[in-house]
């Protein structure tokens, strides 16, 4: 019997309803739900993907471990010996160190269950502001943006506003990957009404700039000069709405002193642009009956990020672009509960219900709303310099959960060195294959999505319910009871009473969380578990009394200041942290992907979470490549300051020349050594102090690495992984993946070839050493080509060699898994091996499994997207790869259905 379960999806910050089905054990099926307001059914290739991930237990960390001492492996122990371990060692650092040498660094994928109990039990019990969370590194700047122009929190506008704006500007935002449902939105609204029109600043042609009418490939953080210029023009050309900006703002005469020295030319310059470019996007803007700016990561992630997020609201409070349908900056929140983190206060630099470290009445308030005394008063360490404080010994103990700082922090070495220093390291984590979990000294195991429940705040302010579906495994717990329970254990150990701190549901805490927000800007006091399970999902503010939530704020143009008035703030254009030079000329860019999420803990248990970008590549112009020398597939080393990595090289004029990109989300689980941050730094913004995660000075050179190594097995998929993983940081160049449901391909590059090595390799892939291997070796060339028989059936195959020998046995590697058995005399693979390479092949559509050469072959016999998707049937449920599908049609001169460039 399968039973339905009404959830939210766990990636991104859109929040898409889903019902799960589940036979009561496993998790069997998922679809959207149609009565979720964000989606309306619809869910992208990630959500529909989810079963596939939680299929297997196999890497799920299942019960809790510790390590006696530094060098010691984990041992499995019970709960109660581990929460009293962890409970213990804190308060033994806090009775000789303080409170401030302990710190908990959390995440926006917690539920506001569980985020409300770790910063209680932090800046509660154990009296410090030392709790920050991986929003730091996402929403910070967003955040410190919003108060300093309307005086609180939270962005103005809704969902809703995606179907009414008429110019809808992306800054910063690839949402074609990043937000793929609400990208369909807009996307419908467009092709009703073509007049509506989209303007794409990113200095990368993203599938999303790619179906913009004005596409603005800024150099990357100029973004400042940019806004700047266009409200200059504005300006002076008189579309300034006086009557707004005189009743409802203020600063404005400041301001525009400040923008006298960004005359359109000017800017343009800066950013590299046309100044007809600008001015166009400024007339778009300002003479738009509605002005919707969506806006993420290319903005926040920037050392001037809250400047980025500010000159943008300007052009919105000078326009009186907000507070009406279709109009206002909207600040798209990555993680799926980014919101929610912020309602509970779970910074380091905020107290619960968006209350201020710094405002005594307000822990004064909350003292007595907590019934707890003593909150400190200084603010805590931002997730960088607490990292750097864990490194020069000022914390010693540090409790991470729900979040992969060693993957995803700037300039990963010095998070590295930061947790072989510590004193003690607790890592709370649903997967075993992370970057952090080889860091911890207890290891404890978290239930994951489609196990817990508590709630959820997407990016339009809307509360949801998250239900569990299946029993969690193991002893995996929710968050919230592994925080509650240490907090148990631990109160005593510092002298207080446990009960504040100790909590016997999720409906508790949520009860407790709402009852802080009453009479703030968030005020959800008519909101409980009762009138979400009655009436779906609902948006805060939402207070007692009212009948549903507020879809916009400041409609009547008072703002959350004391006064009522919105800020413009007056300051000049920065340049990014660190300049590129003759030795690092070239800018690096980071970002994503569209079937991957973040540290790959999760997509990257699914196969055909590969298909889509299945190498960690380095993507450059082709100017740059050709001026080095470089070609597609090459291996190259980039390497900055700080760090380096060897990647391949992909060609592309989607990057300007000067910009290279590389993919966020390979990690030292899928890459031998880690990812792209052991090059960035962190440099952070003054005011939110978020990390410059998109830009680097690097360099990008050849690398001949002529020992090549290939290999394809068949098997249980999570296991091989498990079993390759440790070998991959041995090589120059070492890379795995999974592919279908039951196939592992690992790739391995390097100078010399490695015997002993290989035979690690040959071992960890369980390829075996009698008669059902066969082997064709060359020991002079150091050449050899293993395959693995199961009666007439491939099973593995391994080579290693030179690049034209790996080349050969592309047919031979494809064949592993293949649903025919070998035809003929075994020897014969070898010298059927020695046709022609078949071309290598990326998925475009996911959910159809189409492929990139079959859409172009179509579109070169005369396919257009229509007929794309009634031939091929691409593009034909989730949607994710129309924009891509749009963007074939596009390069091979076949028109579009919503072709309306005018860039
Ligand atoms: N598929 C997928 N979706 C996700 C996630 C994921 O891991 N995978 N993660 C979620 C999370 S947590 C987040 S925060 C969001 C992020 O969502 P986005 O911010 O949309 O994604 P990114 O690719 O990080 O960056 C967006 C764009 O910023 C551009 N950019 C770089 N530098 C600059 C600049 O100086 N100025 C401007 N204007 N643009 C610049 C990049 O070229 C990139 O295309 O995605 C969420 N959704
Ligand atoms: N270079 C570069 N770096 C970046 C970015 C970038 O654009 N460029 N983007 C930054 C941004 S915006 C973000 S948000 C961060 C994201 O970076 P991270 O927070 O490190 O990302 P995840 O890999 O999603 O980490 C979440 C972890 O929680 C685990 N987990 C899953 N479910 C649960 C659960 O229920 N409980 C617990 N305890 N654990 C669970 C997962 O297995 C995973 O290891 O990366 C940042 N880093
Ligand atoms: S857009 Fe995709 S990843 Fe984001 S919440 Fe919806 S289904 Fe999940
Ligand atoms: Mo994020």
């Amino acid at each position: 019997m399968t039973t339905l379960t009404q959830t939210t999806c766990c990636y991104c910050g859109v929040g898409c309803g889903m019902l799960v089905e589940s036979d009561g054990e496993r998790i069997v099926g998922v679809r959207g739900d149609p009565s979720h307001p964000a989606n309306h059914g619809r869910l992208c290739s990630k959500g529909m993907t989810l079963p596939l991930t939680a299929s297997s237990l196999a890497g799920r960390v299942l019960t809790p471990a510790l390590r006696a001492t530094r060098d010691a492996a984990r041992a499995p122990t019970s709960w109660d010996d581990a929460l009293a371990t962890v409970a213990s060692r804190f308060a033994d650092v806090i009775r000789r160190h303080g409170p401030h040498a302990v710190a908990f660094y959390v995440s926006g994928q917690l539920l506001t269950e569980d985020y409300y109990v770790f910063n209680k039990l932090a800046k509660g019990l154990v009296r410090t502001n030392n709790i920050d969370t991986n929003s730091r590194l996402c929403m910070s700047s967003a955040v410190s943006a919003y108060k300093m122009a309307f005086g609180a929190d939270g962005p103005p506008t809704c969902y809703d506003d995606l179907e009414a704006a008429r110019t809808v500007l992306f800054a910063g935002s690839n949402m074609a990957y990043a937000h793929p449902v609400l990208f369909r939105r807009l996307e419908a609204a467009k092709a009703a009404d073509p007049s509506i029109r989209w303007i794409v600043v990113d200095p990368r042609r993203t599938d999303t700039a790619s179906m913009a009418d004005l596409h603005l490939p800024i150099v990357p953080g100029t973004d400042v000069a940019l806004f700047h210029g266009m409200l200059h023009h504005l300006i002076w050309e008189g579309r300034v709405d006086r009557a707004f900006v005189d009743t409802h703002t203020e600063g404005f005469e400041a301001l525009k002193q400040v923008l006298r020295a960004y005359p359109p030319q000017l800017a343009a310059d800066i950013c590299g642009i046309e100044e007809a470019t600008l001015r166009q996007a400024a007339d778009w803007f300002g003479e738009s009956p509605a002005a919707l700016s969506l806006y993420c990561m290319g903005l926040n992630q920037s050392s001037h990020g809250t400047e980025k997020n500010l000159a943008l609201i300007h052009l919105h409070l000078a326009t009186g672009q907000i507070g009406r349908a279709g109009a206002g900056p909207f600040s798209l929140t990555g993680q799926p509960n980014a919101m929610g983190g912020r309602e509970v206060g779970g910074l380091a630099t905020m107290l619960a219900a968006h209350r201020e470290i710094g405002n005594p009445a307000h822990r004064a308030e909350l003292e007595r709303l907590w019934g707890v005394q003593g909150l400190s008063e200084t603010p805590g360490l931002p997730a960088v310099e607490m990292f750097d404080a864990v490194r020069d010994g000022r914390i010693k103990a540090i409790w991470i959960a729900c979040t992969n700082p060693v993957h995803s922090m700037p300039d990963s070495a010095r998070v590295r060195e930061a947790l072989a220093a510590a004193e003690f390291v607790v890592v709370q984590e649903a997967f075993h294959q992370t970057d952090t979990v080889p860091y911890a000294d207890v290891l404890l195991p978290a239930s994951t999505w489609g196990e817990k429940a508590g709630t959820v705040t997407n990016s339009e302010r809307r509360i949801s319910r998250v239900r569990a579906a299946v029993p969690a495994p193991g002893s995996a717990r929710a968050d919230w009871w592994i925080a509650s329970e240490v907090a148990r254990r631990l109160a005593p150990a510092l002298g207080v009473s446990a009960e504040p701190f100790t909590f016997a549901s999720t409906q508790e805490i949520f009860d407790e969380h709402r009852a802080l927000t009453v009479g703030r800007d968030l005020d959800i006091g008519g909101l409980d578990y009762a009138r979400l399970e009655r009436q779906g999902p609902q948006q805060w503010p939402f207070p007692a009394g009212a009948e549903r939530g507020a879809a916009r704020r400041y409609e009547d143009g008072v703002f959350a200041t004391a006064d009522g008035r919105a800020r413009f703030h007056a300051f000049d254009y920065r340049p990014v942290a660190e300049p590129i030079n003759a030795r690092y000329p070239l800018r690096l860019i980071t970002g994503r992907l569209r079937d991957q999420w973040h540290g790959m803990s999760r997509t990257g248990r699914a196969g055909a979470l590969f298909e889509h970008a299945p190498e960690p590549t380095l993507t450059m112009h082709p100017a740059d490549a050709a001026r080095r020398g470089l070609r597609a597939g090459d291996h190259v080393r980039l390497a900055s300051r700080r760090g380096e990595r060897v990647l391949v090289l992909a060609v592309s004029d989607d990057v300007s020349s000067g910009t290279v990109f590389v993919p966020m989300h390979w990690s030292a689980q899928f890459l031998g050594g880690g990812g792209v941050n052991d090059t960035t730094l962190g440099s952070v913004d003054n005011y939110s102090k978020q990390p410059e995660l998109k830009h680097a000075a690097v360099r990008v050179d050849p690398l001949a690495l002529p020992w090549r190594v290939a290999a394809v097995r068949r098997g249980d998929a999570l296991q091989l992984h498990a079993a390759v993983q440790p070998l991959l940081a041995a090589r120059r160049f070492a890379t795995v993946r999974l592919e279908g449901d039951d196939r592992i391909v690992v790739v391995a590059a390097d100078e010399q070839p490695d015997a002993d090595w290989l035979e690690q390799l040959h071992t960890a892939l369980a390829l075996p050493r009698d008669a059902s291997l066969l082997e064709y070796r060359d020991v002079r060339r150091a050449m050899t080509k293993r395959v693995a028989w199961r009666d007439t059936w491939i099973d593995g195959v391994l080579v290693a060699g030179t690049e034209a020998d790996v080349t050969a046995s592309t047919s031979l590697l494809a064949r592993v898994g293949d649903s025919e058995p070998w035809p003929r005399a075994r020897h014969a693979v070898f010298v059927a091996d020695s046709g022609p390479a078949a071309p290598r092949d990326r998925t475009v559509c996911q959910c159809q499994a189409v492929s990139a050469s079959r859409i172009d072959a179509a579109i070169v016999a005369g396919a257009d997207v229509a007929q794309l998707k009634a031939t091929l049937g691409c593009g034909t449920v989730c949607g994710s790869c129309v924009p891509e599908l749009q963007r074939m049609c596009a390069a091979r001169g076949r028109a579009t259905s919503m072709s309306t460039n005018a860039a």
